[in-house]
């Protein structure tokens, strides 16, 4: 099986789409899967916009909408996971992942899904200690606050990682597991991007809970995006063990190392992204702890019964009409109209994804991801008033945009 693997998208889904159809023919090769790792922008219309993160001046629709309108199909079935540029309203539509597009599929906000015989996990979102105990209690709309928090990574989705026991072959984070430049050429890198030095000697360039999910999972590979530079690490897991191949990829920009090509050993197919049941029985077993407010996940009450429930789960696909393929992709908010320069079409706060309600009704779960009583209890339980680890007035803010630092480390940068 033949991979494309992508850094950050930025929603430039036309150009990343076109460089694959060109090495296809150069190459005269068959690219089987597009995998991205993180901001990717499901911008679907002008008001998703007001649920991303970015600059005024990056607030823009790029190509996303075109795919999720229809108007044009992706060439090649394509995975990803978020980042900190996020049409974040959508993502949490579905959260549990979910077709965002016809044959491009959002991997949750943590998740393992098959591609054919190939396992691939994944971490959305980038690490922030600040928020990492909390629960997930950001609703949109968004204010200035929750648009930066909602994309931080939570204990609770790394907490369900964790409990994966079966090989996993990929995994993705879009930020670097911390310690990772250790296994590769960071002189160079240091050379090329000389304000991550100081992070690297700190050991605060990356996510600690992406290097807690490396060392539990021992990944064939591991890809990830975020600091907008190609590095490569080679991870060796104990003395004898296995070891991880790592690489980071940059963004879609001319002349940018933003794709590359792998090749994996795979059954021949059907090459279709499938429903991996160890992990629809994890998030079984802990939708009981999911935090719907600030208050961090308990996970004193989760009853664990590993083999009880993959039974169950086993027994749920095997009835289910769809077998282990996930539920069709289906439109929520309204298409981006062009001509139309403002958004004038009538748009909920938030969709409750038919493919979230089947996979939940599937898994016999509540809908947990509109609970309107979240945000008002959320207020009681303001995380600055919690234990001092939680602080919003701290002063240590990590790496949260490295575009913001490139601008900041102006001409030392151009390459
Ligand atoms: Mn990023």
């Amino acid at each position: 099986m033949k991979i494309a693997v992508e850094g950050c998208m930025h929603g430039d889904l036309d150009n990343v789409y076109k460089t694959i159809a060109d090495l296809q023919r150069e190459e005269n090769t068959k690219i089987d899967l597009l995998i991205c790792c993180g901001d990717f922008q499901a911008v679907r219309n002008k008001k998703d916009l007001e649920s991303l993160n970015v600059k005024p001046k990056y607030r823009q629709m790029n190509t996303f909408w075109k795919y999720y309108s229809g108007e044009e199909v992706a060439p090649v079935p394509t995975i990803f996971i978020g980042g900190n540029h996020e049409a974040s309203n959508y993502l949490w539509e579905l959260y549990y992942g979910g077709w965002a597009a016809p044959n491009i599929f959002f991997l949750g906000f943590a998740g393992v899904i098959k591609f054919g015989n190939i396992r691939i996990g994944g971490l959305s979102g980038i690490y922030n200690f600040r928020h990492y105990k909390l629960g997930h209690f950001e609703r949109p709309p968004y204010n200035e606050s929750d648009i930066r928090s909602i994309y931080h990574v939570r204990e609770y989705d790394v907490h369900k990682l964790m409990q994966v026991q079966e090989p996993i072959d990929i995994f993705l984070s879009h930020d670097w597991p911390v310690g990772i430049t250790d296994c590769g050429n960071w002189r160079e890198l240091v050379r090329k991007k000389p304000f991550f030095e100081k992070e690297i000697q700190e050991r605060t360039l990356g996510s600690k809970p992406a290097a807690k999910l490396l060392e539990k999972l021992k990944p064939s590979y591991w890809f990830s995006a975020h600091l907008h530079c190609k590095f490569s690490a080679l991870v060796q897991h104990g003395e004898g063990g296995s070891m991880t191949k790592f690489l980071a990829l940059d963004k879609c920009l001319p002349n940018r190392k933003f794709l590359q090509i792998i090749e994996i050993e795979s059954d021949p197919g059907p090459l279709e992204i499938c429903y991996d049941e160890e992990w629809l029985a994890i998030t079984r077993t802990f939708n009981e702890a999911f935090p719907i407010t600030a208050r961090p996940a308990d996970f004193q009450s989760v009853q664990v019964d590993t083999e009880g429930s993959r039974q169950w789960v086993r027994s749920k696909l095997n009835s289910n009409t769809r077998g282990v393929k996930p539920f069709e992709f289906t439109r929520t908010a309204p298409c981006h109209d062009p001509s139309q320069s403002v958004f004038n079409g009538s748009s909920a706060e938030h969709y409750r994804n038919p493919q979230t309600e089947a996979l939940l009704k599937l898994l016999e779960l509540p809908y947990l991801l509109d609970n309107s009583i979240a945000s008002r209890e959320m207020s009681s339980y303001s995380p600055s008033i919690s234990k001092g680890a939680y602080s919003i007035d701290d002063e240590d803010i990590p790496i949260d945009d490295v575009d913001e630092l490139e601008e900041l480390a102006g001409a030392a940068d151009e390459e």
